[in-house]
């Protein structure tokens, strides 16, 4: 447990209106600790950043600063309404965050009257937060990815993360890998999928950009009310990236109709509607700004950015849990199997997925 008074040294570092009401855990990431700070005339996120996944939290930050200042100036060329962005409330001397006892804070505006969905079928939803993420990426089409550093080196390379895999199952450090032969081989059978995207990418084949690289539906928000998207959260991962990496890893919770943490397989399938509704809005959001072989791509990389975490989960599983946070021990191979069940559902589905593509992208 905490008190305000924990906060009260912290929170009077940072550039704040009014006086400090209350502070409550919020949200529900795997990394991250996240507060809601309430005071008398507003509203704002208190993160303490997980430095031990974040070593360069100074780059993290960085990033963060560079990328919300050109989406801010964006907005206000187009007449977007900069409240419903998130950015930094910078420390009284001017500074992205404060680095206290081993832990690197910084503040965010809340942005008012705004929720999350860890899951919908609702397809207004659905069809916002692709239009959200496809409007994220146009708006970021003229940045510069080198200006942004590669926090977490290789995070979405998915043949460096088979290799980390395969020497996961080697080594064996928490002695499980006997109970999962089965879930392991999933994985290994599929070692194919690891190079599409990276190697087309390193071929030039497809652009390198500044992607959000964090896109399961709970770090979309939208407006209480009308269900409109407002804006991405957790943007610790903002790096140079393709823009299948986000489609991919946002379509692999959007339309699941399970959780991660879904005990019971049998939920775990693949909604072709609400795969449609995301891919809709997410050829509005992002107009002219996908190339051709980008397009092409779309429906496949579902399948590969939910390979990537279903291993990344197995693997920490089988290391012992050292990179995600667990409540059960068995919680990260529950995950995994949920996102390698996902896989198989999205393999079945594959070539509906296709013509549902080309039912939306006539630009062929
Ligand atoms: C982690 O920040 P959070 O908890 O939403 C992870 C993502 C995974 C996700 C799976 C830096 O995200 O890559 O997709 O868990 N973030 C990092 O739930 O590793
Ligand atoms: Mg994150």
């Amino acid at each position: 447990m905490f008190s305000i008074m924990d906060f009260r040294e912290i929170l009077g570092n940072f550039n704040i209106e009014g006086e400090v009401q209350g502070v409550k855990v919020f949200g529900a990431g795997h990394i991250n600790e996240t507060y809601l700070v309430s005071t008398t005339s507003s509203q704002y996120i208190l993160q303490s950043l997980n430095t031990k996944v974040f070593p360069n939290y100074v780059g993290v930050m960085d990033n963060i600063e560079k990328v919300t200042s050109f989406q801010k100036e964006k907005y206000i060329e187009r007449g977007k309404d900069i409240s419903k962005m998130m950015y930094l409330i910078k420390t009284k001397d001017g500074r992205n965050f404060l680095y206290k006892d081993e832990k690197c804070y910084r503040m965010f505006n809340f942005v008012k009257d705004s929720i999350v969905f860890q899951q919908t079928d609702d397809t207004h939803i659905l069809e916002q937060a692709g239009m959200g993420l496809g409007d994220f990426i146009y708006t970021l089409d003229g940045f510069d990815a080198t200006k942004v550093v590669e926090v977490i080196p290789n995070f979405h390379n998915t043949k460096i993360r088979f290799k980390d895999f395969e020497r996961a199952v080697k080594e064996d450090r928490a002695y499980r890998a006997k109970d999962v032969q089965q879930d392991i081989q999933f994985v290994l059978d599929r070692k194919e999928y690891a190079s599409i995207i990276v190697d087309k990418l390193q071929n030039k084949e497809i652009p390198l950009r500044v992607t959000h690289n964090d896109t399961k539906l709970n770090n979309f928000m939208f407006d209480e009310k009308t269900h409109d998207f407002t804006c991405l959260v957790d943007l610790d991962t903002i790096m140079p990236g393709s823009l299948l990496y986000d489609f991919g890893d946002a379509i692999r919770i959007a339309a699941s109709e399970a959780g991660e943490e879904e005990r019971d397989l049998s939920k775990v399938k693949f909604n072709l509607n609400n795969y449609e509704a995301f891919l809709k809005g997410f050829l509005m959001g992002i107009k002219d700004s996908i190339t051709k072989e980008e397009a092409k791509l779309l429906h496949i990389s579902a399948k590969i950015m939910t390979f990537e975490i279903g291993m990344r989960f197995l693997m920490d599983y089988l290391d012992g849990d050292v990179y995600f946070k667990v409540h059960e021990e068995d919680m990260n191979l529950v995950r995994a199997r949920t996102q390698l069940k996902m896989v198989h559902e999205i393999e079945q589905n594959e070539e509906t997925m296709e013509k549902i593509l080309y039912k939306y992208y006539n630009n062929k």
